[in-house]
């Protein structure tokens, strides 16, 4: 007997790279669940280029390379492609004009244009106001703040466009020819109502947006068209139908979170560490308010309760750093001597507004760490591992705050995303959050998106079918605390640094 396989392919664009990874979904001869293997097919960097003092996205070349993703599919010798999806990082977007055309190149969030704009704003709406539609964490880079800075310098494009399309929407609009807005994006935007899954005309109207210029959005999984003739032509491909995903990379590497059961915790940790919970209901009350918490738009009616945690964006830029100053060394090596360092010398809070988009990072931390009256850190592996006690030490207080906000306690913690290959930092968190770390899978994000495509083509029931398969195809690795007590003693310290209640 020949058992069916189907193939998918998604486009995950994260900070670090690109990549195209193939889904094969295979039936099992007897019955059972169906087994799933991946086939990264294309990997790309996606690194945004800054121009006269402004960050913008290479949005024409990461198409080209998009293209070059489905034509190494084919050659790879998948012929016979189901469905592909797009997913990628929030906030960001690109505006279309009345011919059709897109008007310039996106900006990147970390454009510091925007720094200033979230103050104004929600000084004059009042944060009150924007959270109890929205249930969105104020963060300087969302794309009501961008709208808000472009419209205050008199942007032409913003006045000429009549859409604006998230980058997934817009990559899929150069795909197919059609324009749809995705809701597990839309809601990223804190432009969109929580609970109505659309956009907050109210919101629009008082920001002075066009509310012709979004369109009402779809849920995940909505299959919104396929290739156009020219591409399929130009690739020497069939009609390949294209799914709205679950858009936002963190909605999607929450659905490949292989947990048991619908009460669980995550962090999905790669260049942000998103530590939080899946919920039915978004939790808009005060407190999750002044804890900056988010309520952002997830799959098939879920909403993810998370807080944004710096992540290994820190490691990744002192790296960057290291390297400019010709210490090159690999993710491996660094942590490696981090583990040899002294422990707890200094801690920093890493979501201080100093570490978004520094020019040099180990200058912001030694900075930061001077006027924290914390011992400066002098060597690369005091930065690093600095760093990593220190997310380890956040991710308790969030993880404890979730439980506050939901209502909830959770057993341990799943760790999915790039981040688990730093076996140092999964040991750390385990001995912060004094609970088990279940780690992986590592592409969490286009193994979400695949989930999705898979659901939609009718081979996969639901998301907890999904993560039934994934646990089995891919099971997870579980760190146990191994040094609880001097941890205590650090969080306390970490609490009273950085002013945190320990008590929730
Ligand atoms: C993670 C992520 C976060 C979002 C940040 C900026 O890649 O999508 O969820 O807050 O990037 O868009």
């Amino acid at each position: 007997m020949v058992s069916r396989t189907t193939v998918a392919l998604s486009f995950d664009l994260g900070a670090s790279s690109g990549r195209a990874v193939v889904g094969k979904l295979t039936e099992k001869p007897g019955g059972g669940l169906p087994e799933l293997t991946v086939d990264e097919v294309h990997r790309f960097p996606n690194d945004p280029v800054r121009v006269g003092g402004r960050l913008y996205w290479d949005i024409l070349r990461l198409f080209h390379e998009i293209k070059t993703g489905i034509s190494r599919a084919a050659l790879s010798g998948y012929r016979d492609i189901g469905s592909l999806g797009i997913d990628s990082w929030a906030v960001d977007f690109g505006l279309i004009g009345p011919d059709g055309e897109l008007l310039g190149n996106p900006y990147h969030y970390r454009n510091p244009e925007w720094d200033g704009s979230m103050e104004a704003v929600s000084g004059e709406l009042g944060k009150n106001t924007i959270f109890a539609s929205t249930g969105i964490q104020f963060l300087p880079f969302n794309t009501i703040y961008q709208l808000a800075a472009l419209k205050k310098r008199d942007s032409l494009a913003l006045k000429q466009a009549d859409h604006l399309l998230m980058i997934p929407d817009l990559l899929r609009y150069f795909l197919t020819g059609r324009r749809h807005s995705e809701w597990t994006n839309a809601s990223t935007t804190q432009l969109a109502s929580a609970e109505q899954k659309t956009w907050d005309s109210d919101l629009l109207r008082k920001l002075g947006l066009s509310e012709a210029m979004f369109l009402t959005p779809v849920q995940p999984g909505t299959m919104v068209g396929e290739l156009t003739e020219d591409i399929a032509a130009e690739l020497s491909v069939g009609p390949i139908p294209v799914v709205a995903v679950a858009e936002h990379d963190t909605a999607s590497a929450v659905i490949a979170v292989p947990a048991e059961g619908g009460d669980f915790a995550y962090l999905s940790c790669g260049t942000w560490s998103l530590l939080g919970t899946e919920l039915d209901r978004p939790v808009l009350g005060k407190q999750a308010l002044d804890w900056n918490f988010t309520n952002e738009g997830g799959a098939y009616g879920t909403y993810r309760l998370l807080k944004n945690i710096m992540g290994l964006w820190l490691v990744q830029e002192c790296k960057r750093a290291f390297d400019k100053a010709g210490n090159a060394k690999s993710f491996a090596g660094l942590v490696d001597e981090a583990a040899e360092a002294e422990p707890f010398r200094s801690l920093i809070d890493p979501d201080d507004d100093a570490f978004l988009h520094p020019a040099n990072m180990p200058d912001a931390i030694r900075s930061y760490c001077a006027a924290a009256g914390q011992p400066v850190p002098e060597t690369d592996c005091q930065l690093i591992r600095c760093i990593l006690e220190s997310l380890a030490l956040k991710y308790r207080l969030v993880l404890e705050r979730t439980e506050a906000l939901a209502g909830k306690t959770f057993g341990g913690l799943h760790l999915v995303g790039g981040g688990m290959h730093n076996r140092l930092l999964c040991q750390f968190t385990a001995d912060a959050i004094n609970r088990p770390v279940w780690a992986g899978p590592a592409e969490g994000s286009a193994l979400g998106n695949l989930i999705v495509q898979f659901i939609a083509l009718g081979v996969i029931a639901d998301v907890q079918e999904g993560r039934r398969i994934l646990r089995q195809s891919f099971p997870p690795e579980t760190y146990t605390p191994a040094q609880p007590d001097i941890w205590e003693t650090a969080y306390s310290r970490f609490c009273a640094a950085f002013g945190y209640s320990q008590e929730v």
